[in-house]
């Protein structure tokens, strides 16, 4: 099987055959050879930053995501993995005639996004990594280099808790979020203060999120798109009602009095409250809505096939992508020139700003998963 390439693969390196794993390569070099540069060139380049309230390098590229207005869209596309959002990246088109490739920052603490158009449209598709501090930064600095009124779409994955929730299918939280923490007082104190506590649900962008759940049910049928309540945890283990030996977790009970109190909740994961929560506070400036595959199934004690997975996640990609191509928002009128501007005038792959991110043309050494 020959090598796929995408975004102008310049390495020159061989096809390998029967490579079935995505391997995310930029220029040639592996993801962590590149970080590691980055990180080299931000301590060389870090002094530059002086605004001790928001961080910015003189060019104003954001701390973390390493990225500056004009490079990236209102449209935002976001989901946990970095490879998630490489495979995602391949269907985008190029921003502009001159490019051959969607223009593509890695910041030096591994946040990537790709910026393209998807039907036209300008899109950014950015990975959030995992928990809700790493959430908080993607919404924060995107919401800093981005002009006019922001959509975001969550696509990740999750446990499903109870049917009609099942293995694969498509969690649209359109009932909002729940936030479920461990409390350390309930081991300080040990005097029956419940160790788990759980907020109130926060609302999805009502719009946003019926066109996503419609555009899943019109792309892969009702039956694999279900609408319900999420809960965001602070664990993957302890509060995600996860058993095991090695901690006093006191969580044996957590996933079945959360479906108790909760009769329509479906899923569980780590980022979507927080996202839903910084909406609400944006002031009306930011549209949020999530959606997620059900990669295990908590009540059988199953786990999705990783190529099942692959090939859901890209269905699920154009899902999304499509739905927020298609969202009538107020785009910003100078976006697309400041990009085309931007992007005319970078080289293809050098550091961005101080080196706090890094400008990359990526590719993938392996075949499409199976769509
Ligand atoms: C845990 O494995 C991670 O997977 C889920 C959780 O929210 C957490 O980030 O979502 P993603 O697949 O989008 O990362
Ligand atoms: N991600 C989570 O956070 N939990 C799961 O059970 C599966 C994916």
């Amino acid at each position: 099987m020959m090598r796929q390439r995408a975004f102008g693969d310049s390495s020159g390196a061989a096809a390998r055959p029967g490579a079935q794993q995505y391997r995310p390569r930029i220029r040639g070099r592996s993801v962590a050879t590149v970080k590691r540069r980055c990180a080299r060139l931000c301590v060389r380049a870090g002094r530059d930053i002086s605004d001790a309230n928001f961080p910015r390098t003189a060019d104003g590229c954001t701390y973390h995501l390493g990225t500056k207005r004009g490079q990236v869209s209102n449209r935002i596309l976001t989901v946990g993995s970095v490879s998630r959002a490489e495979m995602l990246s391949k269907l985008l088109q190029p921003l502009a005639p001159g490019m051959t490739q969607p223009l593509s920052v890695l910041s030096s603490r591994g946040f990537l996004t790709a910026t393209g158009l998807y039907n036209g449209v300008p899109v950014s598709i950015v990975s959030h990594l995992m928990g809700i501090a790493n959430m908080d930064f993607m919404v924060r600095e995107c919401r800093a280099v981005t002009d006019g009124t922001m959509a975001v779409v969550r696509l990740g994955t999750c446990g499903a808790l109870q049917p009609p929730a099942k293995l694969g299918d498509l969690l649209v939280a359109s009932a909002g979020a729940i936030f479920v923490r461990r409390d350390p007082d309930a081991w300080t104190l040990n005097d029956g203060t419940p160790p788990y506590a759980t907020s109130l649900p926060v609302l999805p962008d009502a719009e946003l999120s019926a066109a996503l759940a419609a555009e899943g049910a019109r792309q892969l049928g009702p039956q694999h798109v279900v609408e319900g309540l999420n809960a965001t945890a602070d664990s993957f283990y302890s509060s995600q009602g996860r058993v095991g030996g090695d901690f006093d977790d006191r969580n044996s009970t957590l996933a079945s009095d959360l479906c108790k109190l909760h009769p329509n909740l479906l899923s569980m994961e780590m980022e979507t409250f927080q996202m839903l929560d910084l909406a609400r506070c944006s002031n009306g400036s930011i549209r949020a809505a999530s959606m997620c595959i059900a990669l295990a199934e908590r009540y059988s004690n199953r786990f999705l096939e990783h190529n099942k997975l692959l090939a859901i996640e890209m269905a699920a990609g154009r899902i999304a992508l499509t739905t927020l191509s298609q969202l009538r928002l107020e785009d910003s009128a100078s976006f697309s020139k400041k990009l085309l501007e931007i992007s005319a005038a970078t080289p293809r792959l050098s550091t961005n700003g101080n080196g706090n991110g890094m400008l990359a043309s990526a590719f993938w050494d392996g075949p499409p998963p199976e769509r």
